[in-house]
């Protein structure tokens, strides 16, 4: 039975990973930070209570700051596979703590890499680093693919340049099977609620049922190349079962601007959308209103979308699309989601969370409010 060692097993792609690999027959272990509320909401449906005989899954509290730990758990485990998915993921959010993203995202990937070779163990461990699109930042090149040069633009992606670097040098400098994936956008109805999918179907769903009046957006003209996560943990698993250890592009080849998203999320539950002003004065407004869900609120004329300049980033990357290329000749990876079924499956989602939220009200309890 295969050991997989998951960092982040608690976030959206760790808790897709832990499942697809229980699935596979694995044993799961995972790294989940300490926090004064339950923090495993994620991956409750896979929970194994630990005193059963059999369970295949194990939590241990750790940090990725906290390399004596994770020295203690990887001697512990003894892992034929690590993934190492923890990370500080917000890009905007680290411009606010760059300090501390270095510290996990950059120092805990070395922290990773330098454990399994104390360890002894760079002949039996495989280990996945968590790269991004982000390496990219200012347009180089586009498509981008394996070969484009990176030109990171926040703490976050100068973090995780580092990361990839340190990866690449621990595989050449001790012949360790250590790969980067550098995964574009992927999203998924456990998608983080601050991120900007997540927080468009979030809100489709809250206004349609007259739960929040607005959405409040930064930069609408930023393009993502954006796949589904279930797809993308699958490639995260392939890369780690090839005869050589290499890096690899996961996306789909296809881009959509953050505004274009936002339209189709309306549409998906019958709301159609159109711009008027400019900048930060920019607004969004109910044109039409058809074959909507039937507890739907608006009606044309509603202005439901307004612009926060405190969404804008100090230096922004425009514009993302990725050349999967290489990982589907490789890998035979291919994305099943196309962005349409993406938004789709994350708005009826989204719907069912937010009416049970309606019905709390109808019953006089007071409904949490908190939108980013
Ligand atoms: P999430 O933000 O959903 O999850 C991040 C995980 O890292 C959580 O489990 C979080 O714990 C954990 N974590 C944060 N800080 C630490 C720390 N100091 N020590 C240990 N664990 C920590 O991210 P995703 O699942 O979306 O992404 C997974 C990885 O892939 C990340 O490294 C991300 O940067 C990278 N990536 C993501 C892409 C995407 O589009 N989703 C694209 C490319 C790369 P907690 O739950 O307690 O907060
Ligand atoms: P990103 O994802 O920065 O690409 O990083 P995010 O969803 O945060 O932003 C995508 C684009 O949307 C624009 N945007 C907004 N973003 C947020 N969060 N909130 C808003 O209100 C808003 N309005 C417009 C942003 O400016 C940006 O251009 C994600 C993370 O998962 C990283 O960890 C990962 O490495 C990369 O994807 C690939």
């Amino acid at each position: 039975m295969k050991k997989a060692f998951i960092t982040g097993i608690t976030g959206q792609d760790g808790a897709y990973l832990a499942e697809y690999l229980l699935n596979k027959g694995y044993e799961v272990h995972g790294l989940k930070r300490r926090s004064s509320l339950f923090n495993t909401d994620r991956i409750d449906h896979i929970y194994q209570d630990p005193h059963d005989k059999g369970a295949r899954m194990k939590l241990y509290y750790g940090d990725l700051t906290d390399s004596t730990n994770l020295i203690r758990l990887i001697q512990e485990i003894q892992p034929d596979e690590i993934y190492n998915l923890g990370a500080m993921s917000h890009v905007r959010v680290s411009f606010e703590m760059p300090e501390y993203v270095a510290n996990t995202d950059a120092v805990g990937t070395l922290r990773i890499l330098e454990a399994v070779r104390i360890l002894g163990l760079t002949k039996k461990t495989r280990i996945y680093q968590a790269s991004t699109s982000e390496l990219y930042g200012k347009v180089q090149e586009i498509p981008q693919k394996e070969t484009t040069p990176f030109y990171p633009r926040s703490p976050y992606a100068v973090a995780k340049l580092y990361g990839y670097w340190i990866t690449v040098n621990y595989r050449e400098a001790y012949d360790m099977y250590a790969c980067n994936g550098i995964l574009f956008n992927h999203e998924s109805p456990l998608r983080g609620e601050t991120f900007v999918s997540r927080k468009i179907t979030r809100a489709v769903a809250r206004i349609v049922l007259g739960l929040q009046q607005k959405l409040y957006m930064g930069n609408l003209d930023a393009k993502r190349d954006w796949g589904h996560a279930r797809d993308y943990i699958e490639a995260m698993h392939l890369i780690l079962q090839q005869p050589q250890a290499e890096d690899y592009v996961i996306a789909t080849g296809a881009t959509t601007s953050v505004r274009d998203f936002l339209t189709r999320s309306f549409a998906h539950v019958g709301v159609i959308l159109s711009f008027k002003g400019k900048g930060v004065n920019e607004i969004g407004i109910v044109e039409s209103v058809t074959n909507a869900v039937e507890d739907c609120v608006l009606k044309p004329g509603d202005e439901i979308v307004a612009i926060d300049p405190r969404y804008f980033r100090p230096t922004e990357v425009d514009l993302l699309l990725g050349d999967p290329t290489k990982a589907k000749s490789i890998l035979g990876w291919k994305p099943k989601h196309d962005v349409n079924s993406l938004l789709a499956e994350m708005v009826d989602a989204d719907l069912s969370l937010m009416r049970r939220d309606t019905h709390l009200k109808q019953g006089g309890f007071r409904v949490f409010n908190y939108h980013e």
